[in-house]
């Protein structure tokens, strides 16, 4: 019989209802339910995608579609996939009771986000861990980051050129790269997050050739501390005002999927400072589950069985 190994991939979560939208939130904010006009505010946009994210779907696609791919490159072991999710159920920690519970002894895990950062990745990691720990559970070899992985960068390589190719002037014309933006209290300690962003658009630019590129920071959260920037609208309007640039590419490279972040953040709020500085708006498309990216998922896990033999 093949040796079983767990496969622990982990990804934000999204709700999946409307109802959900409200506990989905509360977790989000750590217990706290939001106020009335929050929730109001992000039910709007939850309509404004057409009611509810693909995320969940897209992330099930994903994680199954990598199971394939490992599974049909290893004859001698067999993957078994478990969902874990940050802030709806499946948790993180019921996937890892469930991989005790199935006699899974040993298990690789991903989080479906490339950068690291103490808020973000270190968190997943930290939280599978803990439950392994808890209940003398599977050994969980964690993947911290895998931005840098050849096949995930080519992706965006490809879809850059394939997006310019469709501009008026590639002289005035810039790449925006951007990921989540986190509490800027992250950087105080290190945090390695903004410098992998920087490399990624950095090798991207590089291989694509790109004339002109930027690097802004997303979708921030709705609290009082400051958070890192530029942001992207504000980016979007400076360059255009004074760089003369008229149109933007925006490349969400923190994001692997269509998600809220995306659809409104990108597809309804940047286009909204585009169109106010009359610029043209391009936004390649998003990974999801396109083999080209399972390819390169399943890469970084290889990469990281060999260097936990
Ligand atoms: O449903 C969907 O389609 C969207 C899912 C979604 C993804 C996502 C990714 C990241 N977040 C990160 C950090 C933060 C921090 C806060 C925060 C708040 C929200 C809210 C929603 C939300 N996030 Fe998220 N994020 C997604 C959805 N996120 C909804 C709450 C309303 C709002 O502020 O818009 C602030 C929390 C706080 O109050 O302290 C921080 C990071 C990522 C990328 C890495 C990852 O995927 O884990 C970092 C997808």
């Amino acid at each position: 019989m093949k040796k079983k190994i767990g496969l622990l991939v982990m990804a934000y979560g999204t709700p999946r209802s409307l109802e959900e939208v409200e506990p989905y939130y509360t977790h989000i904010r750590r217990g706290r339910k939001p106020s009335e006009e929050a929730l109001e505010d992000l039910v709007s946009r939850y309509k404004a995608i057409g009611g509810i994210s693909p995320l969940a779907r897209l992330t099930e696609d994903q994680a199954n579609g990598l199971t394939e791919v490992l599974n049909s490159r290893h004859e001698d072991v067999e993957f078994v996939m478990y969902l874990g999710l940050k802030h709806i159920d499946p948790f993180i920690e019921e996937a890892v009771e469930q991989m005790k519970e199935d006699g899974i002894e040993e298990a690789y895990s991903i989080v479906l986000a490339p950068h690291f950062s103490t808020f973000s990745v270190k968190s997943y990691n930290g939280r599978a861990k803990e439950t392994s720990e808890k209940i003398n559970g599977p050994v969980i070899h964690s993947v911290e980051s895998w931005y840098k992985e050849p096949l995930f960068i080519d992706y965006w390589v490809n879809q850059v050129k394939e997006t310019l190719a469709e501009v008026e002037d590639e002289n005035r014309t810039c790449v925006i790269f951007s990921a989540h933006s986190l509490p800027e209290k992250i950087l105080a300690n290190g945090d390695p997050y903004p410098e992998q962003l920087r490399e990624t658009a950095e090798m991207i630019a590089e291989q694509a050739g790109i004339k002109h590129y930027d690097i802004g920071w997303q979708s921030e959260g709705n609290t009082p501390d400051p958070w890192i920037g530029p942001d992207v609208q504000d980016l979007t309007k400076d360059l255009a005002r004074n760089k003369g640039f008229n149109a933007f590419v925006y490349c969400p490279v923190g994001f692997v999927t269509d998600h809220l972040e995306v659809l409104f953040d990108n597809d309804v709020e940047c286009k909204a400072a585009a169109d106010e500085v009359g610029a043209a708006y391009y936004r390649p498309e998003m990974p999801n589950a396109k083999p080209e990216f399972l390819n390169a998922l399943a890469n970084v896990i290889e990469s990281k069985m060999n260097a936990s033999v």
